[in-house]
């Protein structure tokens, strides 16, 4: 049979299949092949016999929490309280794109802003839904379920975004221990916690927040650049332009003339700078 992973207590791993779960053991052969079963994998396993068998090919793993096979995020951005931070929005969808996650963007606590500041708003859900971005707001759940149908998905987001009172409002049995888990971080506990998959309708929902650190390192410059996807399409003057430094630079242009929005430009440039600062002393 065909499982995944969704909890592992030392070397008793819970797999879920067809609304079952098996505690199963892993056969020797697999532990002689180094690769160490992760929560979110895919494996066959004897559910007689309840051993696991084989593990599929990752299609990509995150590190803290340690998940694989990771669909998409959702990035729960509040607009206020705390305020909404688009460079800290536009880092976290480079870290999902460049670690082929598919983003959605939650804007969460819309009723707190004013009616000027909630056009702010509305322009901004316009601009990354037209870029190919999903996107949507805490009060819209019809779309949400949509959206995260069939997927295994982690929850990102600042403290006080909203990521618990949206999964109590998904199903009350999630907060229970997304609560549970947020009191019992202290700082630099979560690298060792173990991460626990939820089953909920068709998704599975890690209960520990994803991207806990902001580590754009292991990403190439490449896929930086290729995470601001509504820059692909623009053809510079140089071919190998890095839309910085480049005088003729026709990202630049779209800025100047607001086809593309200025702080995605400049969230970009930081991006790159942190990048090459990071990487200055392996370069030849
Ligand atoms: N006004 C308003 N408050 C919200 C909204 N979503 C969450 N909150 C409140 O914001 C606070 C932090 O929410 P919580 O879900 O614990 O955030 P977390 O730290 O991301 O899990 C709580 O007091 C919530 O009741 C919202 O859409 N509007
Ligand atoms: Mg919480
Ligand atoms: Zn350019």
């Amino acid at each position: 049979m065909e499982g995944k992973i969704t909890k592992i207590i030392s070397n008793l791993y819970t797999v879920s299949s067809d609304n079952k779960t098996y505690e199963c053991r892993a056969r020797g052969k697999i532990r002689y092949e180094k690769i160490t079963p992760l929560v979110g994998d895919i494996v066959t396993f004897d559910n007689k016999e309840n051993y696991i068998l084989k593990i599929n090919t990752r299609k990509n793993y995150l590190d803290r929490p340690m998940i694989a096979n990771v669909d998409s995020a959702l990035i729960i951005t509040s607009v206020k309280k705390p305020d909404l931070s688009l460079n800290l929005l536009d880092k976290q969808l480079t870290l999902c794109i460049g670690n082929k996650i598919e983003p959605i963007i939650v804007f969460t606590k819309l009723d707190l802003l004013k009616k000027s500041e909630l056009k702010k708003i509305k322009f901004l859900i316009k601009y990354y839904s037209n870029i190919g971005i999903k996107v949507t707001t805490n009060r819209n759940l019809y779309k949400l379920k949509r959206l995260i149908k069939n997927k295994t998905l982690v929850l990102t987001g600042q403290t006080g975004a909203g990521k618990s009172s949206l999964l109590n409002k998904l199903d009350k049995k999630l907060n229970l221990a997304t609560n549970e888990i947020s009191e019992a971080l202290g700082r630099g506990k979560h690298t060792t916690r173990h991460v626990e998959l939820f089953k909920y309708k068709t998704s599975f929902i890690a209960d520990t927040p994803g991207f806990s650190s902001l580590d754009i390192t292991n990403l190439t410059i490449e896929q930086i650049k290729s995470s601001f996807i509504e820059f692909n399409n623009i053809v510079c003057p140089y071919k190998d332009c890095s839309h910085t430094r480049e005088k003729e630079c026709k990202v630049k242009e779209n800025v100047n003339n607001k086809k593309i929005l200025k702080s995605r430009y400049e969230n970009y440039c930081e991006l790159v700078r942190s990048y090459e600062n990071s990487h200055i002393f392996s370069k030849k």
